[in-house]
């Protein structure tokens, strides 16, 4: 082969002809449940009547449809502002200052999107299979997402040092088959998946933040413990749920702790302490009306210092064929978990940037509790109540889900029902609460239409800068072209540098979008090529040791049996081997190792006939497993736009009876 260098040529041929085709092929689309179709009548009324009144009313009313909902409170008109960059101001060529990481929702994927551009830049397949790279369709991944073809991710989180961003690893949840992934952020790439045993909807999610420890993950679903089919199947009432914690370096499970009631979104504090669970469904019930019943359910507060103390002396159990340590913490306030009652049915908890308050956000109740985290500590060992925790509860608005800070004292809580973005104060909150005549509420911003997640610039770090929110809404409402049945949802940018919440921006977004978070580019580092490290390298470098092949030079043939390994190179505009052998029914891998060492140089690897594509980028190898088919002649071929002679780029297999 021709030394790599004298590619350069190609990198003329390789930014003008590129395609940029790589597309996720998505999969499972089923719209968010949330708006409830009959609940109406059923307990909290405002409730029932507003999401009828979004889900049946207004698609029977389509003159009325356009109309913008307006909140009834100060609401400021959408414009586009003269001083900020809006949509288009980061000009062709010009880099965003921030990336976006969105969660795919029911594709399965990761997002990586540029902000304030809000230009879409890469969609990193996690839980999905991917065509186009051929991620759950390789040997390596396929391997670690075993037999699941969908996935369902909701949150994405990045691994923190010292209270902000360390840009090393994003963690996303896949709520349909509780697991835990881990992307690198040097590649953005997946590079590990992990089971979450005796847990059902994995939901919320979140790193500790004083260092990269553990990441603590919900069940949203609670289940017989163990579900083996025997134990407390007729008796939901003695059902649990799963906070489990993993090792965020190693991927391990380390411990889960079982309480009685669901866990739906988490989050941590700043030092280590804790970590916090939302439970809408305190009451256990199997049901709507059920699960709407109280008017109160509860915080979760987990002790991880008295946890991982009772974990190292042992003093726990297993459940069912798993040996992660588990503590039954059911029931009763302990020296594990403490139940902080706050109203109703709640949703989101966020820490705010300093550190001092979680807010959770109610849901079925028009407020956020403001819990003071200094306060826990006094809960826990019983000097007040865990209510005292609680230091304000402002009005916000109907239907409260997620909150968002700007590092200057502010919060933004997204309201699903009023379709706003409620601006609020929290020592105004807190000065109302102790009886000032002082309003928290500082604005309220039309979104269109009922936002689900919001988050800021840095907003989940003690690094908030004020800069950037998004508003991520579950419905674009005659927003866009029509484009049938299923419409995009509408991610909306607003500025929040200035005194008023200015919008800069929609962008419709494929199914769905929950959550994201938005980081200064400055912390990441990515490669351009293959580091050639990590599991992917681990295994192939396994199997060439194996075989006494270099992956980096050798195109030869290896035969053992019926399983045939095919080791080839590829260096634009060719592959290291023209045509090799093999016979019908065969197991046939072939390992292709990518030569080039051109930024964005990559090939891939496509065999006719036989269902197989892949990527190989720069310096990375990559194969994947098929049965050759009938005999003949099969062409294999690059499928990524390389060099003007790309289309040369291809071989033959010889399938022989
Ligand atoms: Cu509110 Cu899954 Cu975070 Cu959807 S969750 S919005
Ligand atoms: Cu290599 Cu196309």
């Amino acid at each position: 082969m021709a030394d790599n260098e004298q590619n350069d040529p190609n990198k003329i041929d390789d930014e003008t002809l590129k395609t940029g085709e790589a597309t996720t092929e998505s999969k499972t689309m089923q719209r968010r449940q949330f708006v409830t179709r009959g609940i109406a009548g059923i307990g909290a009324g405002f409730v029932g009547a507003q999401l009828i009144a979004c889900s049946s009313k207004e698609e029977a009313a389509p003159a009325a449809k356009a109309t913008p909902k307006t909140s009834g409170t100060k609401a400021t008109p959408a414009h586009a502002p003269a001083h900020a960059p809006a949509h288009g101001s980061v000009a062709p060529g010009q880099l965003d200052d921030y990336y976006g990481f969105w969660s795919g929702g029911q594709s399965g994927e990761v997002r990586v999107v540029g902000v304030p551009s809000m230009r879409e830049l890469k969609r990193i397949p996690v839980f999905n299979r991917d065509s186009a790279s051929g991620w759950g369709r390789d040997d390596y991944s396929t391997k670690i997402l075993g037999g699941t073809n969908s996935g369902d991710t909701h949150h994405v989180h990045l691994s923190y040092d010292g209270g902000t961003y360390d840009g090393r690893y994003a963690y996303v949840n896949d709520k349909a088959s509780a697991r835990l992934a881990r992307l690198r952020l040097d590649t953005f790439e997946c590079d590990a998946i992990v089971d979450l045993p005796n847990a059902a909807g994995t939901h919320g999610i979140f790193p500790q933040r004083h260092k990269t420890g553990l990441v603590l993950c919900n069940s949203e679903f609670r289940l017989p413990l163990p579900n083996d089919g025997k134990t407390d199947m007729d008796d939901p009432s003695k059902w649990g749920a799963m906070h489990t914690a993993v090792d965020g370096e190693t991927m391990e499970v380390k411990w889960q702790v079982m309480v009685e009631g669901n866990m739906d979104l988490c989050a941590t504090d700043y030092t280590g302490l804790y970590s916090f669970a939302t439970c809408y469904n305190s009451e256990g019930a199997l049901n709507l009306e059920g699960m709407m019943a109280a008017d109160r359910d509860v915080l979760y507060a987990f002790n991880l210092a008295n946890i991982e103390k009772a974990v190292a002396a042992g003093k726990t159990t297993t459940v069912g064929d798993s040996k992660v340590p588990v503590i039954d913490a059911r029931g009763e306030n302990s020296e594990f978990v403490l139940r902080i009652p706050v109203p109703k049915s709640p949703h989101g908890v966020n820490m705010d940037p300093t550190g001092k308050y979680a807010i959770v956000s109610g849901k079925l109740s028009p407020t956020c509790s403001v819990v003071d985290v200094s306060k826990i500590a006094a809960a826990f060992s019983g000097e007040i109540k865990p209510r005292d925790c609680v230091v304000a509860e402002p009005e916000v608005g109907l239907g409260p889900l997620h909150t968002a800070f700007d590092g200057r004292g502010n919060a933004y809580t997204s309201i699903f029902i009023d379709s706003v973005i409620t601006k609020w104060s929290i020592n105004k909150a807190i000065a109302a609460h102790n009886g000032e005549k002082v309003d928290p509420i500082i604005e309220k911003m039309d979104v269109h239409y009922q936002v689900g997640h919001t988050n800021a610039s840095m907003s989940e770090t003690k690094d908030a800068d004020g800069k950037w929110l998004i508003a991520l809404c579950k419905f674009s409402k005659d927003r866009f072209l029509n484009v049938g049945l299923l419409h995009p949802e509408n991610d909306q940018l607003i500025d929040i540098s200035g005194e008023k919440m200015k919008l800069t921006h929609d962008g419709p977004t494929y199914p769905e979008p929950h959550d994201c978070v938005i980081v200064k580019r400055d912390i990441l580092k990515p490669v351009q090529i293959s580091p050639r490290t990590g599991p992917r390298f681990d295994m192939y470098e396994k199997w060439a040791r194996e075989d006494g092949v270099d992956l980096q030079k050798d195109n030869v043939v290896k035969r053992k049996g019926k399983n045939v390994r095919v080791y080839m190179t590829s260096l634009a505009p060719a592959f290291g081997m023209q045509e090799f052998k093999v016979k019908a029914g065969d197991t046939v891998q072939v390992i292709v190792s990518n030569q080039d060492k051109v930024e964005d140089l990559s090939h891939g690897f496509n065999m006719t006939g036989h269902d197989v594509n892949y990527l190989v980028n720069a310096q990375g190898t990559n194969s994947m497993t098929f049965t050759a088919g009938k005999p003949g002649v099969y062409w294999f071929y690059c499928p990524w736009f390389c060099h003007a002679l790309h289309l040369e780029m291809r071989g033959r297999m010889i399938v022989e009876a």
